[in-house]
């Protein structure tokens, strides 16, 4: 299954946390990298504290779901990730964004990223490697660029 995955971190160095997690994804189990984005400095939305730093990765993955979910959620952990409070500053927030064309509606996991849409941070990174790449239930990715035109981001070099 192709899937992609929106990483974030805007706490301690932010940069190096994200290269980090896009070599432990690479190292996930049943699963291949199949591209990534570059970097973006990215200004907090609904959050708080510095900038973020963000990308999104695509990979091929035997992994449910669920499983790739649980992937995601031990890399956060072995970055000493804590959860004071919904949206607060992380050290690396992993969240699945697309899962093939699966819609998604459990206790533990929403797919597509409810919040995706609205989201320049998830949006350029991911028409960056993927402009084709289409929400389903919402429709082509690149039809939500416009609606998030204010949002600052910078693709870093
Ligand atoms: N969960 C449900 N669906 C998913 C999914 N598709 N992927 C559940 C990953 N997790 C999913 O997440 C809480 C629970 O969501 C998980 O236990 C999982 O079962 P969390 O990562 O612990 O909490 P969170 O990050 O505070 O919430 P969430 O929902 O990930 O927040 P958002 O909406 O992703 O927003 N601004 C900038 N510039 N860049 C950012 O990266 N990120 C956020 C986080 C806010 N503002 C930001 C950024
Ligand atoms: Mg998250």
């Amino acid at each position: 299954m192709i899937a992609y995955i929106g990483i974030g971190a805007n706490l301690g160095d932010a940069r190096a946390n994200v290269e980090d997690a896009l070599e432990r994804i690479a190292r996930m189990p049943h699963t291949m990298l199949k591209a990534r984005s570059s970097l973006y400095r990215t200004a907090p939305i609904d959050s708080s504290g510095d900038d973020y730093i963000n990308a999104v990765a695509c990979v091929d993955t035997a992994l449910d779901a669920h499983g790739l979910l649980d992937a995601l959620q031990a890399i956060e952990l072995a970055h000493g990730r804590e959860r004071p409070y919904r949206n607060a500053p992380r050290t690396l927030d992993l969240d699945v964004l697309l899962y093939g064309d699966a819609i998604i509606d459990s206790a533990r996991l929403q797919v597509p990223h409810p919040r995706m849409t609205a989201r320049a941070f998830v949006l350029a990174p991911l028409l960056e490697i993927a402009p084709q790449a289409d929400i389903p239930g919402a429709g082509p990715a690149a039809a939500f660029l416009a609606g998030v035109a204010g949002q600052a981001i910078e693709r870093l070099a």
